[in-house]
C-alpha cells in the first residue's frame, strides 16, 4: 500500500526532499504516511522565500487587507473542517468530539480573532510644546519585523500553531512554520488551504523535520530570521534562546507547567470535582495547563478523593470516534515510556496508588498504540520529583491543605508559573489568593476558558513574554516612532 507523502511548503509550491520519516498512529501503531525532512538546504530556501516575500507586494498590503485575508483564510477551513478533524485525529489519536469542539472551531476562531484585531487598531499620537515655540507632533507606526519562525509542538498542533500565524500574518510578517514532528497532517492542510486562498508566495512557508540537528535547530539559527515564536518543552526554550541570542533576535515562549488546582472547602463540590477531572485528564494530559498538582482543603479531602477516582474510573478509554469517549491515546509510545516512567518512579517516591498507574489492555490492535490509565496519587511530599517534574499525561497527585496561607506556599514553591485554578464559593478570598499566585494565569471555578483578547503565557520556567489579543500585535511588530517638528 502506498502512503501519503507530506511534503513542505516553500515560495507558494510544496516541495518535497529526499530524506523522509514515518508519521505514526498512536491508537494502533500503524504506518500512515511518510514525511519530507527539511534538511539546511530547505530551510534556507523557506527563509530566503521570506524574504523576499517581504519585500515583494506584500509589504504594502493595508491592516484592513491582510485582515480581509485572515478571514479568507478562517472561511477556507471551515469549508474543510472535517478534513482538519480527520487529521488531528489521525495524528494525535485523540477523541473526533474534541477536535471539533476545540482544536479546529479555536483554528478558525484564531483567524476570525486576529482580524477583527488588526482592523481595530491603531498607534499612539502625542503633542508637545518644543523650547523654540514650535508645535511637536510624535505618533506610532506599526510595523511587521520581517520573517518570524515559528515552531509548535504536537498537542494541541492546529489551535497552538494558528494562534501564532494569524497575529503573525495580521501584522504583516511572512512566517516559516515547523509543526512538530509528532503532528505534521494540519500544518501540511493548513498550507493547501493558504494556497487555496491565495496568500503571496513566500508569506506562509511550512518545513517538516525535528528539533536537533534538523528544521528546527536550523530554522532557529537562520540568521535571516527577524523573530521567533515557540510552544514546547522549557528545555528546548532555553537551547532555542541561545540560538535566538546571536543577532539579539526577539522571541516569545509558551513553555511547561506543574499548574495547580486548589480546591477550598466552601466550593461547590460537584462543580470542582467535574473541573478538576478535566482540567487533570482533558487531551490524556497532555495540555500545558493540566492540573498535575491537586491540592484539597482537609475537611472536604476524603470525599473529594473518591469523588475523584470515582471520575476517572468512569472515563472511557478508546478509539476517537467510539460514542462516548472521553480519552484517547497518548502522543506516541516514546512519550508513552516517559509517561509510565514517572508512574514507577512515583512508586518509589512512596506514592499511594488511587487509580490507575497503568496501561489499559484491549485485546485488539490499540495495544499496538500508546494508551495510560487516568491515573491518581496521593501520599507524596512537595519535595518528590513526581510532585515537581511536568509528566504531561493523564495524572495527578491530590494533597491535603489546612489554610490559606499554606496552600499559597506550596502551589508558589514551583520552578514552573504557567497556571492555577481556584475552586472556592468565596470571591473575595480568590481574588486576594489569585494576586499571590506566581503564574500567568489563574482561573476561578473555571478552567481553560479563554477570551483570546486577554494575555496568555507563563511565568519563571513556563515562559517569556505575552500573547493574545494586543499583546500578541505588540509581540509580532516593531513600533517606529515619527517626531515631527511642525
Ligand atoms: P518539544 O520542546 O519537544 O518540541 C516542540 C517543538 O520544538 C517541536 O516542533 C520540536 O521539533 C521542536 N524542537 C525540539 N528541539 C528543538 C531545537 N533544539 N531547536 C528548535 N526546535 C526544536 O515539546 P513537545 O514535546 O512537542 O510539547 C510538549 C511540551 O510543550 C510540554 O512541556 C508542554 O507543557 C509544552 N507546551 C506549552 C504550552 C504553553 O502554552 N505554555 C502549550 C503547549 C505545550
Ligand atoms: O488557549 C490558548 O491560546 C493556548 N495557547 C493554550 C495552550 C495550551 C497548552 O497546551
Amino acid at each position: 500500500m502506498s502512503h501519503p507523502l507530506l511534503r513542505h511548503y516553500i515560495a507558494g509550491s510544496f516541495v518535497a526532499s529526499s530524506r523522509t520519516f514515518d508519521n505514526v498512529s498512536p491508537v494502533d501503531g500503524r504506518v500512515l504516511g511518510q514525511v519530507c525532512e527539511a534538511g539546511a538546504e530547505e530551510v534556507d530556501a523557506a527563509v530566503t522565500a521570506a524574504v523576499e516575500a517581504q519585500s515583494g507586494p506584500w509589504g504594502g498590503w493595508c491592516a484592513a487587507q491582510r485582515a480581509d485575508l485572515l478571514e479568507r483564510i478562517a472561511d477556507a477551513i471551515e469549508r474543510r473542517f472535517e478534513d482538519f478533524v480527520a487529521a488531528e485525529v489521525a495524528d494525535t489519536g485523540r477523541p473526533v468530539q474534541q477536535a471539533r469542539s476545540l482544536d479546529v472551531a479555536r483554528g478558525v476562531h484564531n483567524f476570525r480573532t486576529f482580524a477583527g484585531l488588526i482592523r481595530q487598531s491603531g498607534g499612539e499620537y502625542y503633542e508637545m510644546r518644543a523650547g523654540d515655540g514650535s508645535d511637536v507632533f510624535s505618533y506610532t507606526v506599526r510595523k511587521p519585523h520581517g520573517v518570524v519562525a515559528i515552531i509548535s509542538p504536537w498537542n494541541l498542533p492546529l489551535l497552538l500553531l494558528t494562534w501564532k500565524v494569524a497575529p503573525a500574518l495580521a501584522c504583516g510578517n511572512c512566517v516559516v512554520v515547523k509543526p512538530s514532528e509528532d503532528t505534521p497532517s494540519s500544518a501540511t492542510l493548513l498550507a493547501e488551504v493558504m494556497h487555496e486562498v491565495g496568500v503571496p508566495a513566500g508569506v506562509f512557508n511550512l518545513v517538516h523535520g525535528f528539533g536537533p540537528a534538523s528544521a528546527g535547530e536550523f530554522l532557529t539559527r537562520h540568521p535571516d530570521v527577524d523573530a521567533i515564536t515557540f510552544t514546547g518543552e522549557s528545555r528546548t526554550g532555553s537551547t532555542i534562546m541561545k540560538a535566538a541570542a546571536e543577532g539579539v533576535r526577539e522571541v516569545s515562549f509558551e513553555l511547561g507547567g506543574k499548574n495547580a488546582a486548589v480546591v477550598f472547602a466552601d466550593c461547590d463540590f460537584d462543580a470542582a470535582v467535574a473541573g478538576v477531572l478535566r482540567s487533570s485528564f482533558t487531551n490524556a494530559g497532555q495540555v500545558c495547563l493540566c492540573s498535575e498538582r491537586v491540592y484539597v482543603e482537609r475537611p472536604i479531602y476524603d470525599r473529594f478523593v473518591a469523588a475523584l477516582k470515582a471520575g476517572a474510573e468512569r472515563l472511557k478509554i478508546g478509539y476517537p470516534h467510539e460514542d462516548g469517549v472521553a480519552m484517547g491515546s497518548l502522543i506516541s509510545r516514546k512519550h508513552r515510556d516517559k509517561v509510565l516512567g514517572y508512574f514507577e518512579l512515583a512508586r518509589a517516591e512512596g506514592a499511594t496508588l488511587v487509580t490507575g498507574g497503568g496501561v489499559p489492555v484491549f485485546g485488539d490492535a490499540r495495544d499496538d498504540g500508546a494508551f495510560v490509565q487516568p491515573t491518581i496519587w496521593t501520599g507524596l511530599g512537595d519535595d518528590a520529583r513526581c510532585m515537581r517534574e511536568e509528566v504531561f499525561g493523564p495524572v495527578c497527585h491530590i494533597a491535603p491543605f489546612d489554610s490559606d496561607e499554606e496552600v499559597l506556599r506550596r502551589v508558589n514553591d514551583c520552578a514552573y508559573g504557567l497556571a492555577a485554578a481556584l475552586w472556592t464559593r468565596d470571591l473575595a478570598r480568590a481574588h486576594r489568593i489569585s494576586r499571590r499566585i506566581r503564574v500567568g494565569m489563574v482561573w476561578v471555578n473555571t478552567w481553560f476558558l479563554r477570551d483570546l483578547r486577554t494575555p496568555f503565557g507563563g511565568a519563571r520556567l513556563s515562559g517569556l513574554g505575552r500573547e493574545g489579543g494586543r499583546h500578541s500585535l505588540d509581540f509580532y511588530s516593531e513600533t517606529t516612532t515619527v517626531c515631527v517638528n511642525a
